[in-house]
């Protein structure tokens, strides 16, 4: 709807009258290629707006679960590629979140390739949710839930030397394999899917978690954006005034 009303509002009661119902959460993509330090970038987005409810929710949680068959020929399974995810159950979490409903997200073992089959985690409705993943700004109608999308931009040299650590201690994975999936598919898929997908971004961080300053900026945006309709903040279901109102 392109009602005017919320913006306009100048007493509580047409806050709360607002045709467009509740105020939305403010959603924030951050994309970037492996290692580029999306998870470090959105943790200090986190830290620094804990004033506010905010959710991160992972792409990599929407990994298709491989079948028997394609794990047993794991190192040809490409899981760079946009059909790796499982993007209609994505969208599905993010819109619901968007309308203040809970949602359950899928838990995803690296080491097996799986879906945890009886386990869930629940993400609650909130302020600011932060959708995070190599390819979260490939899928328009994805995007198109973004109030704002950052891309964290990192050295490939950065990036595959981080890669290579982390895979090789967090992920028990020896350095050959990691070299030769990185050439076979992160590369190429980077190439063909994640850095196209750079020009929708609205802020481009370099160096990723290291740019305080452009951490710093986001924060106050967000900030801004949020305190904009201090009048009411949404709790589940209820709505609380807030701030004292100006006559
Ligand atoms: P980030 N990935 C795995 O290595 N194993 C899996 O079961 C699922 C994903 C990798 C994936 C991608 N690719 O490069 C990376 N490969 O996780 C994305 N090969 O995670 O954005 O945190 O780097
Ligand atoms: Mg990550």
């Amino acid at each position: 709807s392109s009602s005017p009303a919320h913006r306009s509002s100048a007493s509580p009661s047409s806050a709360f009258a607002d045709a467009n119902g509740p105020r939305q959460p403010f959603v924030i993509g951050v994309s970037g290629g492996t290692a580029s330090g999306k998870t470090t970038v959105c943790d200090m987005i986190i830290q620094q707006l804990h004033d506010h409810r905010v959710v991160l929710v992972s792409q990599d949680s929407f990994y298709r679960g491989l079948t028997p068959e394609e794990s047993e020929r794991v190192h040809e399974y490409n899981f760079d590629h946009p059909d790796a995810f499982d993007t209609e159950q994505l969208l599905d979490c993010i819109k619901k979140l968007k309308c203040g409903q809970s949602v359950h997200v899928p838990i995803y073992d690296f080491k097996q390739h799986r879906r945890s089959s009886d386990s869930f985690r629940q993400v609650n409705a909130s302020d600011v949710i932060i959708l995070e993943g190599i390819l979260v700004f490939h899928d328009q109608r994805v995007r198109n839930l973004m109030n704002m999308k950052i891309f964290v931009d990192t050295d490939a040299d950065v990036r595959l030397a981080r890669r290579i650590r982390r895979d090789t201690v967090e992920r028990g994975r020896d350095v050959n394999s990691v070299l030769e999936q990185y050439a076979k598919f992160v590369k190429p898929a980077f190439d063909d899917f994640v850095l196209p997908s750079k020009k929708y971004a609205d802020v481009i961080i370099p160096r990723g978690g290291d740019n305080h300053v452009a951490i710093d900026l986001i924060v106050q945006h967000i900030h801004t954006k949020l305190g904009q309709h201090d009048l009411c903040k949404i709790y589940p279901n209820v709505y609380v005034i807030q701030s004292t109102f100006q006559i």
